[in-house]
C-alpha cells in the first residue's frame, strides 16, 4: 500500500512539472522511476535481462520480435504483445549500426525495416499487418472494436499515424534529406515538427468528433494506442508537447499507468542504451 501510494505521489509530481513546462525535471522522475521498474524486473529472472518480456504463452514456444528499442514500428508490437498476455523473445536489430540492411535479417525482412516476427515459422512484417494477425490469432483483449464501424473508425486513427506520419520521420528518410538534399539539424527538426504537428492536429480533430472513454475506442486501448504512443514518445524526444492537443495528452496518461505500455517503453527493453 505504502508503495503504490509513494508511486502515486511521484506520479502526480511528475505530471505537475510536466504541466508547467520543467520537461527536465519531469523526464528525471520518469527516467529514476523506469530504472527502479527494470531492476524490478530484473530481480524477477536471474537468469535473462529479457525478464519484462516474459509472460507465459499459451502454446509452449515463444514468438520472436526483432526490434530496436527506438523504433517506434517495434514499440507498437511491444505494446500488441503486452496487452494480450502473450511471451516473446525479443531480438535486437541495431538501426544505428546498420543491422536490418544485413543479409541475415533481410532474409526475415527484405525491405530492411523493422520489426519483424517469428510465429510458428511464419514470420511477418508490417507492424499493422503483425498486430491484426496477434489480434485474429490471439482474441483476448481485442485491438479492433466489435462493430464494423467503430473498427473502420479505429483503423482510420491508426492509419493517420502509422501511415501517413510516422513513414516521413523513419530513419532512412531523416538521413537522405540530410545527406542527399543537404538539410541542416535545424531544418530535419522543422521536418519532423512539421509533419507531427499537422499528423496531432487532425487527431485531435477526428477524437472529438466522437465521444470515447479513456481510450479511442472506449474503455480499452487498441490498435490506435499502440501507434499513438511510440509517436508521442518520438514527439517528445524531438522536444515536441501535447500542449494543443488535450485529447491526445489525456489518451496517453490514461495510457501511461498501464504496465503493458510500461514494459514495452524504449527505456524498459534489453538494447536500451538509455
Ligand atoms: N510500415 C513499417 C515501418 C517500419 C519502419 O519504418 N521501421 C523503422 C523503425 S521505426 C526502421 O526499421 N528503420 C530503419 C531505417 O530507416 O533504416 C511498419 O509499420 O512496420
Amino acid at each position: 500500500m505504502v508503495e503504490i501510494e509513494v508511486t502515486r505521489r511521484r506520479d502526480r509530481h511528475a505530471r505537475q512539472l510536466r504541466s508547467v513546462g520543467d520537461y527536465n525535471a519531469c523526464r528525471a522522475i520518469i527516467t529514476k522511476k523506469n530504472k527502479q521498474l527494470r531492476e524490478k524486473l530484473a530481480q524477477k529472472s536471474q537468469n535473462s535481462p529479457f525478464a519484462a518480456n516474459k509472460i507465459k504463452h499459451p502454446y509452449g514456444t515463444p514468438m520472436e520480435l526483432h526490434g530496436y528499442f527506438r523504433s517506434s514500428a517495434s514499440y507498437r508490437v511491444r505494446i500488441a504483445l503486452n496487452l494480450k498476455g502473450l511471451e516473446y523473445e525479443y531480438q535486437p536489430v541495431n538501426l544505428l549500426n546498420g543491422d536490418q540492411r544485413s543479409n541475415d535479417y533481410r532474409k526475415l525482412n527484405p525491405q530492411g525495416l523493422v520489426p519483424a516476427l517469428v510465429d510458428d515459422g511464419a514470420v511477418l512484417t508490417q507492424s499493422l499487418a503483425i498486430m491484426e494477425w496477434l489480434d485474429e490469432k490471439h482474441p483476448q483483449s481485442p485491438l479492433l472494436p466489435s462493430d464494423i464501424a467503430a473498427r473502420a473508425r479505429i483503423r482510420a486513427l491508426a492509419y493517420n499515424v502509422a501511415c501517413d506520419i510516422q513513414p516521413i520521420l523513419n530513419l532512412r528518410i531523416l538521413k537522405y534529406i540530410q545527406s542527399e538534399l543537404g538539410a541542416s539539424d535545424a531544418q530535419k527538426l522543422t521536418w519532423i515538427h512539421h509533419w507531427i504537428e499537422m499528423g496531432f492536429s487532425a487527431l485531435e480533430t477526428q477524437l472529438l468528433q466522437t465521444a470515447t472513454g479513456p481510450f479511442a475506442a472506449g474503455e480499452n486501448p487498441g490498435l490506435f494506442e499502440c501507434c499513438l504512443i511510440p509517436q508521442i514518445y518520438n514527439a517528445e524526444r524531438f522536444g515536441m508537447t501535447l500542449d494543443a492537443y488535450p485529447t491526445i495528452h489525456r489518451i496517453a496518461e490514461a495510457c501511461a499507468v498501464l504496465p503493458a505500455f510500461q514494459r514495452a517503453h524504449p527505456e524498459n527493453q534489453p538494447d536500451s542504451t538509455l
